[in-house]
């Protein structure tokens, strides 16, 4: 049973994309590894950590622009003090190819000046774009090449093949279909990657995915909550009942109705997770350093 739950998330496109990018690493001088500014946590996968550990690597904390900025400014510092390379990202709208580029020679200084003594004229750096699931990776791409060269969508498992792109005459990047781990830690790590829209929705629940969103947002951003549904809540009581008594509160401020006298709360619970996913409750972020060891 177990075994069939994780063949599920981890398709056979998934299983022969990780056999692409493991033989791809001998040439790989930098791995550039996407994760989502929300849960750096959660869409770091050991799986890949395991094939690129021995990799230099620049950390990317995409999609800071949903995340709540002072946690991102919390993880950016942990990355810096850990001596790992780190760049925040908005890879929807900010330019990124400056810094980018700025970091990828850092790392590579000592390789490229031995290449130039060598006499290589034109040193090439090689760079794979690695991550989970629409974390980004391709609008990542994207933005650093000003136009439109790999497909993006939100939705997880856009791409599915590689392919080389140039960044300038020295650097060429390789986008990568996204790969889950096919054994996910937790439940909590799940919860997490479907409300990143890493993992689909339906590995879980819908009562269990809108229960933990419920609670995380009467305890983190209880105040993004009420302005946004303006419906009051206790913040001292999680209790199941008195989740399931805001759904239906909520179900009723929106006339989602089954009949006269019943609510859909079933529709109440995947607009919460909705919601907050296309980022209406305000910007968010999942974890924070400090609560789980992280191996990186
Ligand atoms: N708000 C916001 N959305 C982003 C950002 N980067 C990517 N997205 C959105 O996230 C979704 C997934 O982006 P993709 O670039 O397709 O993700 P991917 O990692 O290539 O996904 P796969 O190829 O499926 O592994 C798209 O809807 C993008 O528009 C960002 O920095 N901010
Ligand atoms: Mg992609």
């Amino acid at each position: 049973m177990e075994q069939e739950k994780q063949l599920q998330w981890f398709p056979g496109h998934m299983a022969k994309a990780k056999k692409a990018i493991e033989s791809k690493l001998p040439v790989i001088d930098v791995v550039v590894e996407i994760l989502d500014a929300r849960a750096p946590i959660a869409s770091h996968s050991e799986d890949l950590e395991n094939l690129i550990k021995h990799k230099k690597r620049i950390v990317v904390l995409n999609k800071a622009d949903l995340a709540d900025s002072k946690v991102t400014k919390l993880w950016s510092d942990y990355f810096h003090h850990a001596d790992i390379n780190v760049l925040v990202a908005k890879s929807l709208s900010q330019k990124i190819k400056p810094e980018l580029i700025k970091q990828i020679k850092l790392i590579y200084h000592e390789k490229l000046q031995q290449q130039l003594a060598k006499g290589i004229r034109n040193p090439q750096i090689r760079v794979l774009i690695l991550g989970l699931p629409n974390v980004g990776k391709s609008t990542f791409i994207n933005n650093l090449l000003q136009k439109k060269v790999t497909k993006t969508a939100d939705r997880p498992g856009v791409t599915r093949g590689q392919q080389w792109l140039k960044l300038d005459q020295m650097i060429d990047l390789l986008d990568t279909p996204g790969i889950l781990s096919p054994k996910l830690d937790s439940d909590e790590t799940k919860l997490i990657l479907v409300l990143l829209k890493a993992l689909p929705a339906k590995h879980l629940f819908v009562e269990e995915i809108a229960q933990f969103a419920l609670k995380f947002l009467i305890t983190n951003y209880p105040d993004n909550l009420l302005n946004y549904y303006q419906i009051p809540f206790d913040t001292q009581d999680i209790s199941n009942e008195s989740l399931a008594n805001y759904f239906a509160e909520l179900a009723k401020k929106y006339h989602f109705k089954l009949t006269d006298n019943h609510y859909n709360v079933d529709r109440a619970m995947n607009l919460l997770i909705h919601d907050l996913q296309a980022g209406k409750l305000g910007l968010v972020s999942f974890e924070k350093p400090n609560q789980k060891i992280i191996n990186f």
